[in-house]
């Protein structure tokens, strides 16, 4: 049966947000959890990834889980460790315990962040790509993604490993030009991710289907997702604002971007 109780950690931040006003309407009931109170749910979960307890009474019962909860931009590698690496551990322990079969994955474009862009006329990159992380954050979510096999291949536990770009209202970059995935898109994703038949462990991109898109959607659309956004709306007033990305710019030839010479810290 498709799930219907999912547990959504990192329910507070910016993607949790949109998700939580989108995926209802897939007929999904949410159990939220995050470190920080989710405004307006005082049903939410608030707990830290560290609390095995409060993480194992979160997923009991539930049908799935969305794990978005973690560090989301560098940081130093200790807090990457607890919150991400451990807490990743934590959150698939506490479901394999309580006999969850499904966990949808925020992995990320930084795992394979030093990955060479594509240019004109160049293959898109296919999901098995060598993993090249840009920072201790993308090596997080490339821990994430070898978890998930680990948890497939041991306890029979189903991951989709989504390797987000960047989900936002909006794209504000050149690069997000190719990389953006529109919130509809990102729960349209989701929900496949959620109701697909046998994924084992799946790794996909995640990302609209955009004019400038740099990575195969092949795998994504073999679950049943089916983009409906494009960021190239966007494109003339986004280029005429920044001007085009320049091969020769380390900031611009990989797909993490800036993440490869100077990454965001967390937290601003
Ligand atoms: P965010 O930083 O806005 O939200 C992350 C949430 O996780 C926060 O509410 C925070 O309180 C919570 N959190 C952090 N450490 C925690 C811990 N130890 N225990 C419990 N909760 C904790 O990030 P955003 O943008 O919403 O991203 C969500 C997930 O998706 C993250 O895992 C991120 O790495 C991933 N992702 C997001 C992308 C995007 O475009 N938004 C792109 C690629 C990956
Ligand atoms: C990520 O992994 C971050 O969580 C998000 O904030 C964006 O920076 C995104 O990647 C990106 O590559 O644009």
């Amino acid at each position: 049966p498709a799930p219907r109780t999912v547990l959504l950690t990192g329910a507070a931040g910016g993607l949790g947000t949109l998700m939580r006003g989108l995926l209802p309407a897939y007929g999904y009931d949410l159990r939220l959890f995050d470190l920080t109170p989710v405004e307006g749910e005082p049903d939410a979960v608030t707990a830290d990834l560290g609390d095995k307890d409060a993480l194992r009474e979160a997923v009991r019962g539930v049908d799935a889980v969305i794990h978005l909860a973690g560090i989301s931009l560098e940081a130093p590698f200790e807090k990457i460790l607890r919150s991400n690496i451990e807490g990743t551990y934590n959150l698939y322990e506490a479901a394999r315990e309580e006999g969850v079969g499904r966990i949808v994955f925020a992995s990320s474009n930084h795992a394979i962040g030093y990955t060479p862009r594509p240019l004109a006329g160049d293959p898109l990159i296919p999901v098995d790509t060598p993993r090249r992380p840009d920072t201790f954050y993308g090596l997080s979510k490339s821990f994430g993604e070898d978890l998930a096999q680990l948890y497939w291949d041991k306890h029979g536990m189903e991951t989709v490993s989504v390797r987000i770009g960047s989900c936002f209202m909006e794209p504000t970059s050149v690069r997000m030009l190719s990389v953006w995935m529109s919130p509809g898109d990102g729960a349209r994703l989701f929900h496949a991710a959620l109701t697909a038949e046998d994924v084992r462990h799946t790794v996909v991109y995640g990302s609209s289907d955009n004019t400038r898109l740099w990575w195969d959607l092949t795998t994504a659309r073999s679950l049943g997702y089916d983009p409906q956004d494009d960021s190239e709306q966007y494109a003339d007033k986004l280029i005429a604002e920044h001007g085009e990305l320049d091969p020769e710019n380390p900031d611009h030839a990989h797909l993490g971007g800036h993440f490869v010479t100077n990454p965001p810290i967390w937290p601003y």
